[in-house]
C-alpha cells in the first residue's frame, strides 16, 4: 500500500520541483515593477546620480563595489546599507566595508523617493540602479535592471567577512566563492573587470611589494618593472594612500584591466589569479587582444545575474523607510 503512495509523491515532486525552481529563478523581479506604484522612480535615480557623479565621479566605483558586497552577503537585500546597532555590528563594520564610500548619496536618493512615493521603492533596488547608473555614466555598458527586491532586516559583520572573497584569494577560492552565489567561472572573469575603475588602499596589496612569503620578498607574479612604481606610491606601513586600479585610466570603464593583467600588473593577488585557470586566462587574453570585444555585453549580463542573487521578493522582508535602519 505504501509503495504506490510513495511513488505518487515522488512523481508529484518530479513534476512540481522544476516549476518551483523556475519560479525561484525568476524570483519575482520585473522590468517595470514600479510602473504603477512609483512611475519615474528609475528616472529620478538616474537624474540624481548624474548630479552626484558630476561633483564626485570617484564615488561611481564605490557604488559598483557596494552592490557587489550587498549581493554576496545575504543576497541583494540592502543589508550592506544598515548601520550597526548597540547590540550587533553590521556588515558596514566588517573590514572589507570600512573603505566603502557614498552611503549619504544612497540616503539622499532614498529620501527623494520616499517623498515621491512613501514606502514603495526598496533600498536594495536603489543600490542596483545606482550601480548601473554609475557604470553607464563612466561610459561603461548599460543594462536593464529587473526590480522588485525587498529589504532585509539583518546585517551581520561576521557574514561579510565569511562571504566576501579577500584580495589574497587564489583562483580555486575565487571560483568557489562565486559558485556559492550561483555565479560561474565566466562571471568571475567578467565581474572582476569591475576593477577597471576606482582605487585601492596600499595596505590591501603591500605584502606583494615588501613581504610576500614573510622573507622580505616580492610576489613573483607581479611584473618586476611595475614594482618600483608601486613602491614609490606605497611605503611599507602606509594605511591611507590610494592607488588607481588602472593607473591613468581609473575613471573610465573599459577593458584596460585585462590588458594590465596580461602584463602582470593586476593590483591584487585575486586579479593576477585570473591567469591561473584555463577559462579565466582565455577570457583575460581575449579581452586584452580584442579591445574588449565582448566585455561590455558580458559585464551587463553578469551584473543582471549578480543582481538576482538571493533576492527577497513578494512579502518577504520589508521596504525600509531609511536605508540605514530597519523599520
Ligand atoms: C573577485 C573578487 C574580488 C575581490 C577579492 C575584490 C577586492 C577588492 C578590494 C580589496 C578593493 C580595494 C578597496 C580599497 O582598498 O579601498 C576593491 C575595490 C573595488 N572593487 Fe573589488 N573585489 C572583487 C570583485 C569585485 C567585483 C565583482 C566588483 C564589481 C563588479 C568589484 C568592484 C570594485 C570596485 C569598483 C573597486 C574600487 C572601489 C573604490 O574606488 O572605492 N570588485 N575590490
Ligand atoms: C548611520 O551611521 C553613520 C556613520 O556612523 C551616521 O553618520 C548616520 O547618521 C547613521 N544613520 C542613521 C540613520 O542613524
Ligand atoms: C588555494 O588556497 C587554498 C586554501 O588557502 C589551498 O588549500 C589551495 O591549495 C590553494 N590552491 C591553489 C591552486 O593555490
Ligand atoms: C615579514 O613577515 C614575517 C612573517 O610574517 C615577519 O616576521 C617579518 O617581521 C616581516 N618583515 C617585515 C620587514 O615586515
Ligand atoms: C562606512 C562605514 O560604516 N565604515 C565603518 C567600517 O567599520 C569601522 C570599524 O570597524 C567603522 O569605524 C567605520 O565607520
Amino acid at each position: 500500500m505504501a509503495f504506490p503512495r510513495n511513488v505518487a509523491i515522488f512523481l508529484l515532486h518530479l513534476v512540481l520541483l522544476p516549476i518551483a525552481f523556475q519560479h525561484c529563478n525568476a524570483k519575482g523581479l520585473k522590468l517595470d515593477f514600479y510602473k504603477k506604484t512609483c512611475p519615474g522612480a528609475e528616472a529620478t535615480v538616474k537624474h540624481m546620480m548624474t548630479g552626484f557623479m558630476s561633483g564626485a565621479p570617484t564615488l561611481a566605483a564605490s557604488f559598483l563595489r557596494m552592490h557587489f558586497h550587498d549581493c554576496f552577503v545575504r543576497g541583494c537585500d540592502g543589508s550592506v546599507l544598515l548601520n550597526s546597532t548597540r547590540k550587533s555590528k553590521s556588515e558596514k563594520d566588517a573590514i572589507p566595508n570600512q573603505t566603502l564610500r557614498g552611503f549619504q548619496v544612497i540616503d539622499t536618493i532614498k529620501s527623494a523617493l520616499e517623498k515621491k512615493c512613501p514606502g514603495v521603492v526598496s533600498c536594495a533596488d536603489i543600490l542596483a540602479l545606482v550601480a548601473r547608473d554609475a557604470v553607464s555614466l563612466l561610459n561603461g555598458p548599460f543594462w536593464i535592471v529587473p526590480l522588485g527586491r525587498r529589504d532585509g532586516r539583518v546585517s551581520l559583520m561576521n557574514e561579510a567577512l565569511a562571504n566576501l572573497p579577500p584580495p589574497f584569494a587564489n583562483i580555486t577560492e575565487l571560483k568557489a566563492s562565486f559558485a556559492a552565489k550561483g555565479l560561474n567561472t565566466k562571471d568571475l572573469a567578467v565581474l572582476s573587470g569591475g576593477h577597471t575603475i576606482g582605487n585601492a588602499h596600499c595596505f590591501v596589496f603591500s605584502s606583494r611589494l615588501y613581504n610576500f612569503t614573510g622573507k622580505g620578498d616580492t610576489d613573483p607574479s607581479l611584473d618586476p618593472k611595475y614594482i618600483p612604481f608601486l613602491k614609490k606610491k606605497c611605503k611599507p606601513e602606509d594605511v591611507t594612500t590610494l592607488v588607481e586600479m588602472t593607473p591613468g585610466n581609473f575613471k573610465s570603464f573599459d577593458e584596460d584591466y585585462y590588458t594590465l593583467i596580461t602584463k602582470g600588473r593586476g593590483l591584487f593577488q585575486s586579479d593576477a589569479a585570473l591567469l591561473d585557470d584555463r577559462q579565466t586566462r582565455a577570457y583575460v587574453k581575449l579581452q586584452a587582444t580584442t579591445h574588449g570585444s565582448t566585455f561590455f555585453r558580458d559585464f551587463a549580463a553578469s551584473m543582471v545575474k549578480l543582481g538576482k542573487v538571493g533576492v527577497l521578493t513578494g512579502k518577504a522582508g520589508e521596504i525600509r523607510r531609511h536605508c540605514a535602519l530597519v523599520n
